[in-house]
């Protein structure tokens, strides 16, 4: 049996018993109302279920379990899994253990990649991407042992199975998109000594002689692992996975979720924004010149990518662990540049113009300049390497949910006339 699997098999009692003593004694106490605004408003600020992953606070952004972002941007994102997944950061050997276990399950069966390779040429990749998931949805274990009929005790143990077996393969999934679908010649096979993140970079045939894109990678797959529970793509993992539709079903569904501009595709939205700042000035503008670039834009009725969230009030730490990378690593580059000059631009242009409740950069302001610098300029694919991370937190939260027997999902709407009549 896994290290982490051992662990959960002795903390899963505990956080059963958590539950069931909080409904039994606290069963009635109200944790939240909803105002019509609110169900008009895509539910904002509605505290409707439990996600113990992660929380997002406000004022300072994502907390993993009890530690600050900012505090823990050293772990590798396997560390973070196991930390999402029990709420302890892994020692040495569990570490190892979980690395192992994810190299076990790395090989992507062929089938898959002849179905990415009859896709159509002008495919995104975070269609290919959802559709090489969907494929091997047939390796569910799960699914059998739900045929099978196995105890509702157990689901979480093949939840978990079929988390780790679809976690081990998307790195090579996505790096297998990259090189078919950017034409880059033949694929690269998975590399047993490198971990996680180190063996996307190495399947992309992308050079690094510096080792700093493996570096970002570590700390781009950390960062994007999970956001609570109630984000476009956690919340539709979430309410898929309670229909008992199997992980892979589940994944598919909150990445289709990401492939949105409001949310996960902003990444791509916002590299494409700077370069098209880049190539109308031929450089770096002035921060007058930015300033005005970003009201033509806003008068256009379009919005500024990576800028505003439903939940923070405040700079993204998400962000600033990009851009301390950036200062550390890429100080001089045209294109870091602009994104540094748009922190010091937007959020007073957003406030001036009093729409936004969140002027500040999220994740997504300032992750693609650091990409392209490293040479993966095909800014299509960003939002795969953001699925790639985000699907270790939605798997976490599936495998808790099945753990504590969560039911099916099913909040209960009204009709404008019930409103009308009712309030
Ligand atoms: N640029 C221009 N207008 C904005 C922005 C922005 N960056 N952010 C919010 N607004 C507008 C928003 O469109 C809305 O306008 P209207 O009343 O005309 O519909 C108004 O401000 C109020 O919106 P908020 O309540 O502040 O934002 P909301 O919670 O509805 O949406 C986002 C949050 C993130 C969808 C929104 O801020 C946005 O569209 N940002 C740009 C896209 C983006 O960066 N998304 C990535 C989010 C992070 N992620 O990776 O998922
Ligand atoms: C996320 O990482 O999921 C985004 O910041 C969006 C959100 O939290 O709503």
């Amino acid at each position: 049996m896994s290290m982490l699997k051992n662990k959960l098999e002795n903390l899963i009692p505990q956080w059963r018993k958590d539950a069931l003593e909080l409904v039994k004694n606290k069963g009635e106490a109200n944790i939240s109302g909803v105002t019509v605004s609110q169900a008009y408003g895509g539910m904002r600020g509605v505290r409707g279920f439990v996600c113990d992953t992660s929380s997002v606070s406000a004022e300072t952004g994502l907390i993993i379990r009890d530690h600050p972002l900012l505090e823990i941007t050293h772990l590798l994102p396997e560390e973070v899994f196991f930390l999402l997944m029990t709420g302890d950061i892994p020692d040495e050997n569990e570490s190892a253990d979980l690395k192992t276990q994810f190299g076990n399950h790395a090989v992507i069966p062929d089938y898959v990649w002849d179905v990415m390779r009859s896709m159509p040429e002008d495919s995104h990749p975070m269609t290919m991407f959802n559709t090489g998931i969907m494929v091997m949805q047939q390796e569910s274990i799960f699914r059998k042992k739900y045929d099978e009929g196995v105890s509702k005790d157990e689901y979480w143990k093949y939840c978990l199975e079929d988390g780790i077996n679809l976690l081990s393969k998307l790195p090579g999934l996505a790096a297998g998109i990259y090189r078919i679908h950017f034409n880059k010649g033949e694929l690269v096979d998975y590399d047993p000594e490198l971990d996680w993140a180190e063996n996307f970079v190495h399947m992309t045939g992308i050079e690094d002689s510096t080792g700093n894109f493996k570096k970002l990678m570590q700390l781009y797959f950390m960062l994007h692992c999970d956001h609570e529970g109630g984000n476009v793509s956690a919340f539709a993992a979430h309410t898929v996975a309670s229909a008992l539709s199997d992980p892979y079903y589940s994944v598919a569904a909150g990445l289709n979720g990401l492939a949105g501009p409001l949310h996960g595709l902003a990444n791509q939205e916002c590299l494409k924004f700077v370069l098209e700042i880049y190539n109308h000035f031929n450089s770096s503008p002035s921060k007058d010149d930015l300033k005005q670039f970003c009201w033509d834009r806003l008068d256009s009725g379009r919005v500024i990518p990576g800028y505003g969230h439903a939940v923070l009030r405040c700079p993204d730490p998400r962000f600033v662990a990009f851009v301390d990378f950036g200062k550390k690593h890429i100080q001089d580059d045209d294109i870091f540049n602009i994104v540094e000059n748009l922190y010091e631009v937007v959020p007073p242009v957003l406030q001036e113009q009093g729409k936004a409740k969140n002027p500040w950069p999220n994740v997504d302001a300032a992750s693609g300049s650091l990409l392209y610098y490293y040479g993966l300029t095909e800014f299509k694919f960003y939002t795969v390497l953001f699925s790639v991370s985000r699907a270790m937190g939605m798997i976490a939260q599936m495998v808790i949910n099945r753990a504590l027997g969560v039911p099916i999902t099913r909040p209960k709407s009204v009709t404008t006339d019930w409103l009308k009549e009712n309030t």
